[in-house]
């Protein structure tokens, strides 16, 4: 149940960026955002909504000089913290709720087009069936509602370095009172196989792991599987996963969504209120997408 997570080669896309002489102690450039960053912005997992998102805003707001780099949300939060130490520019892919808020000083650039879209949910998804194969676990996932900062605790513990599966054991101990809202009614198993899918995203390492805790709780023996978001998406669909709390909707996977429509039961929000964007560390002196085309 532990997660491991892969760094991606895309950390080194930061090198390029933090070798740029085109910039101040302050991280404001002499030249161009640009130039300062090598026309880079840090990406996740290219099956991430996020990427396409950020595909959109590129053609969007014009940015044709720029690269979108490929590589996972470790990886992006690597290069990140290595630019912050360092007080050097730097532009990522992000999306809140995660740690990363809460241990810099962050700012997310304005998209006067709309580009990312307004705040949306996190859904649990099951595959077909479960409700009669496995009703408590059914219930729990349904009854599965929390928000960003009860994530935003066990996503920190994880960051300072404290294993998935115990940060979320311990939040569970400690939020009896919310757990027992999900667990309502909910009769104990004695083993039974349950087997979730999540992509590693801080904020589903985070969530997976709680609602994993729970079901473990309950007497299920509960496998969790990492997977890419397209193939998290089909396994649901196809009956191989019998769930997944990491469904960002409407738009961040609308595509999943419509692809896989009728083949997978939709639970509804888990998480209200998240955002997505381009995030910049706050020293950096601009504040919309569209000061990258200067
Ligand atoms: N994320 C985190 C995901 C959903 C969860 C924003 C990186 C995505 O873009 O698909």
């Amino acid at each position: 149940m532990v997660s491991v997570l892969t760094i991606g080669l895309a950390a080194c896309g930061s090198d390029n960026a933090s070798k740029n002489e085109n910039k101040t102690d302050k991280g404001d450039t002499k030249a161009s955002v640009g130039e300062s960053v090598d026309y880079k912005i840090i990406g996740i997992d290219p099956g991430a909504g996020l990427m396409k998102a950020t595909a959109a805003a590129v053609e969007e707001y014009e940015l044709s000089d720029w690269n979108v780099v490929e590589g996972s949300g470790a990886a992006m939060t690597a290069a990140f913290k290595k630019a912050y130490d360092k007080e050097e520019p730097i532009i990522v892919t992000g999306w809140t709720p995660h740690w990363m808020f809460s241990k810099f000083d962050l700012k997310y650039l304005e998209d006067p087009k709309g580009v990312y879209g307004g705040e949306e949910n996190i859904n649990t998804i099951a595959r077909l069936g479960l409700a009669e194969d496995h009703p408590s676990a059914y219930k729990v996932l349904d009854q599965f509602n929390w928000t960003a900062d009860e994530m935003a605790d066990v996503m920190v513990k994880i960051t300072d370095g404290e294993d998935p599966e115990k940060a979320a054991n311990e939040w569970v101990k400690a939020n009896a009172d919310k757990v027992s809202t999900w667990t309502e009614g909910v009769e104990k198993v004695d083993g039974d196989k349950i087997t979730l899918g999540y992509v590693a995203w801080d904020s589903e390492i985070a969530s997976t792991n709680v609602i994993s805790q729970v079901l473990t709780e309950l007497g299920y023996d509960v496998t969790l599987r990492q997977l890419e978001a397209g193939p998290l998406w089909a396994g649901v669909a196809d009956g191989s996963l019998d769930a997944s709390v990491a469904a960002w909707l409407p738009l961040t996977h609308a595509d999943y969504y419509e692809k896989f429509n009728g083949k997978f039961e939709d639970l509804g929000a888990n998480m209200e209120g998240t955002k997505l964007g381009l995030v910049v560390p706050a020293y950096m002196d601009i504040d919309s997408i569209e000061d990258l085309k200067k």
